[in-house]
């Protein structure tokens, strides 16, 4: 029997430092609906959703930056996030979504580049994701005009691994309902190849370029990864690319096609599907996103690609038992790397 799990990636048009809050809930809501009308039961938005990508300014340019940054403990409960978990709740949703997290575990505030998994059947946050690979410099460069990526200035490196976990209630008829009751995190049996509920991976845009991310993943299991972004169509000082003077169009493309690469190969080398959703256009007048937000099945082949530069939902129905023969292959081969004695 077939394990259908309709999905959609949430691609979000630009934010700017100045942009209200109210006005980003109002657009996410507005996706939350547009994938529910789709038939969608899992959303996954961009990566820092609910802010311009402001990490691409040095520290003192920010002087307000606290407003930027959400407490991952009160996401549910705090004005500045409820609406999006309240609407998914009653469209009985599940949502991924990346924000700049603030924390203070340990007694220490630490700041992360994070998503959670909000599950509608759970009524809760049941996973967290902070971000391993931190792009970019820690030095602004020289050039006043490049620009730059100082994420590893404003975030630490995340700290939770890349930890698969299953997602309750969306498969009817699961043979095993499997995740326990205590939070965020909790991976299950993620690691447990029975039916059942889809076993999900998440990662944020530069993750998605190192094959470790997948691999981990690839190696409990999983079946659909979870993928927010916001790649700069151009940045040539950051890229190396100042000498060969690219230009905005040539570096815009490279940027999609190797977004693409990643996306669809890793898929096909991990025999799950993938979900990516873009922040694309121009950030504060200046600063340019690609697009790109696809969902790809795993034979690498894309299902459903975003079309514009701004709010928009791409749809696809999945079969997660495509992803069988793939990995049924991988222990086969295994098994015979077991086996095999000179
Ligand atoms: N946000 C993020 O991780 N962006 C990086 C930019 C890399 S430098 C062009 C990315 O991998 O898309």
């Amino acid at each position: 029997m077939a394990r259908i799990l309709r999905v959609a990636a949430a691609q979000l048009g630009p934010n700017h430092l100045d942009t209200p809050r109210e006005d980003i809930l109002d657009r996410i809501i507005k996706l939350l609906q547009a994938a529910f009308q789709k038939g969608a039961q899992l959303v996954v938005f961009p990566e820092t959703a609910l802010t311009t990508f402001f990490p691409r300014y040095r520290l003192e340019d920010v002087p307000q930056s606290d407003q930027y940054f959400e407490d991952g403990s009160t996401l549910l409960t705090s004005a500045r996030t409820r609406p999006i978990f309240d609407e998914a709740a009653r469209l009985g949703l599940d949502v991924c979504l990346g924000f700049a997290e603030k924390s203070t575990e340990g007694g220490q505030r630490r700041q992360h580049n994070s998503c959670v998994y909000y599950s509608a059947r759970r009524g809760d946050i049941l996973a967290k994701y902070r971000k391993i690979h931190l792009p970019g410099t820690l030095q602004p460069f020289e050039d006043a005009d490049a620009i730059n990526q100082l994420e590893k200035l404003w975030f630490s490196p995340g700290d939770l691994g890349f930890t698969a976990f299953r997602a309750p209630g969306l498969i009817p008829n699961t043979t095993k309902l499997s995740v326990g009751g205590d939070g965020v995190n909790n991976n299950g049996n993620a690691r447990d190849d029975s039916r059942g509920d889809p076993i999900m991976g998440m990662m944020i845009c530069n993750d998605r370029r190192w094959a470790e991310s997948w691999r981990c993943y690839g190696l409990q299991g999983a079946e659909v990864i979870l993928c927010g972004y916001n790649t700069t169509a151009w940045a040539p000082d950051l890229c190396g690319k100042v000498e060969m003077q690219q230009t905005y169009e040539e570096s815009e493309e490279e940027s999609m096609f190797q977004h693409r690469l990643v996306m669809t190969a890793n898929s096909y080398m991990n025999s799950c599907f993938s979900i990516s959703a873009a922040k694309s256009g121009v950030e504060d007048g200046k600063y340019g996103l690609i697009r790109g937000s696809m969902i790809v099945s795993p034979d690498g082949y894309v299902l459903a690609e975003a079309k514009t530069k701004g709010d928009e939902v791409i749809f696809a129905e999945l079969d997660l038992d495509d992803c069988l023969p793939g990995k049924s292959m991988v222990s086969l081969l295994s098994q015979a790397m077991t086996d095999y004695s000179p």
